[in-house]
């Protein structure tokens, strides 16, 4: 104990304390931290060789954490062994108490073959349990020599442990539910045919003929509002590749439908395309009618290996269209890099383009910059005669929007497009 400058007597602090204090929205990885830090807490505060926190699951008790003495390494992590065989189990049936100070005196104790195998003497045990009231596993702790001096107060202090553990491990299990749910979720999907694509004409602005389509993915509007959400839960899963190449496959099908000088626009995430699946599947296809739109909310992290994986398929005719341009700081950053055939206007800058002087400045900027460029500008989400004219005006060279089209399931684009 040290004494502090007003004369009060503070405790040696632990982590854990420190932790809980400073972690009100815990991060990945803290639970962990804190339940380490608790469980050294514990083991000091008892003087025990050994600490643990157990899962029990399927008959086994599974090691989750543990903290041992620097020379004793008794018990790794991830390890399992029967619960049958356990001091753990028949704490919390109560054939067994709660603190035990000799276990080499207690015949229940002995009946445990690693009593004898590892020596064990004074055992310290309580339930963790979760707020449904079911078991999650055990608080646990022992030594290798008797210690009589164990009390009620030692128990109660792992009880107050236990519970904070509850707590924490409580977080950690109903994230992890969540994320079996998620995944379910995406997996059925990937499954099943309740994605469906709709199909938004996009028409060329010299001579107001369609001349592509942009293949948009459409989910269930339980439990998600949109599409934005089912992807970002897919990737928030790890299913992000899955669920895209999905979606591409199923716009680069149209193709086969469509007029062969009409092309399809596919949307995908740069993440999405730098993983094994999409590149393949893109070879497959009639590239020289292969729009491949990169969304610009991703953060493009290495922008070498995405010029390098998308140059030999834009050597065989798929052009690049940068999507969204405008909404976010990152799309012009993409478009330098990348150099895109197309850079498609995000909405946003096309909404009252004909009487916001900003846009409409904004517009006349980017064709020009297109144009430079050798790019195609297409804007998106027009929605008024008006916003059209100035569009026209500007020199813009596609457009597409509800003014013009809104995104149709197939049976009804065969009423603009002749389909095959
Ligand atoms: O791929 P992108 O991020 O551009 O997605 C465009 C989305 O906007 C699609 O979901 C499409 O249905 C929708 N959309 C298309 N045209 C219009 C429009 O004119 N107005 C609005 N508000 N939304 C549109
Ligand atoms: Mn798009």
């Amino acid at each position: 104990m040290q004494s502090n400058t007003a004369g009060v007597t503070s405790r040696p602090e632990f982590g854990l304390s420190r932790l809980l204090r400073d972690t009100f929205d815990l991060q990945d990885g803290s639970v962990s931290s804190i339940l380490n830090e608790l469980l050294h807490a514990a083991r000091l505060y008892l003087g025990m060789d050994v600490a643990f926190i157990s899962e029990f699951d399927g008959g086994r008790r599974i090691f989750r954490y543990v903290d041992q003495a620097r020379d004793t390494q008794l018990i790794k992590v991830g390890e399992s062994d029967p619960l049958d065989e356990s001091y753990c189990q028949r704490v919390v049936d109560g054939r067994l108490p709660e603190v035990i100070h000799d276990a080499q005196a207690l015949g229940e104790a002995r009946s445990i073959a690693a009593t004898l195998k590892l020596g064990i003497g004074a055992h310290v045990s309580v339930p963790i349990r979760l707020s449904d009231g079911s078991v999650f596993g055990t608080l646990c702790s022992f030594t290798f020599h008797a210690d009589c001096s164990l009390n009620e107060r030692d128990l109660a202090l792992m009880q107050v442990f236990s519970q904070i553990a509850s707590g924490l491990i409580e977080r950690d299990v109903e994230k992890a539910r969540d994320e079996e749910r998620c995944k379910q979720r995406i997996t059925r999907l990937l499954g099943d045919e309740t994605m469906t694509m709709v199909w938004q004409p996009i028409l060329s602005c010299a001579d107001h003929r369609v001349v592509g389509v942009e293949a948009l993915a459409r989910f269930p509007r339980e439990p998600h509002p949109g599409p934005a959400q089912w992807f970002a839960e897919a990737a928030s899963v790890g299913l992000s590749r899955e669920l895209e190449t999905m979606a591409v496959k199923k716009g680069l099908a149209l193709l086969e439908k469509l007029p062969p000088d009409l092309y399809v626009s596919c949307n995908t995430s740069a993440g999405a395309f730098l993983e094994p699946g999409l590149p393949e599947l893109l070879e497959q296809a009639p590239l020289d009618r292969v729009v491949l739109e990169i969304t610009e909310h991703d953060v493009i992290e290495d922008y070498e290996l995405l010029a390098e994986k998308l140059a030999p398929l834009r050597r065989s005719g798929l052009r690049l269209a940068v999507d969204d341009a405008g909404a976010g700081y990152a799309s012009f950053r993409h478009i330098l890099r990348l150099r895109p055939e197309m850079i498609k206007l995000d909405m946003s800058l096309t909404r009252d383009i004909d009487t916001d002087i900003s846009r409409r400045s904004l517009g006349t900027a980017l064709v020009r910059f297109a144009n430079e460029l050798g790019s195609v500008l297409v804007a998106e989400g027009v929605e008024t005669r008006a916003e059209l004219d100035t569009l026209l005006q500007l020199g813009v060279h596609k457009v597409q929007g509800y003014f013009l089209h809104r995104p149709k399931p197939l049976e009804e684009l065969g009423a603009i497009i002749p389909l095959r």
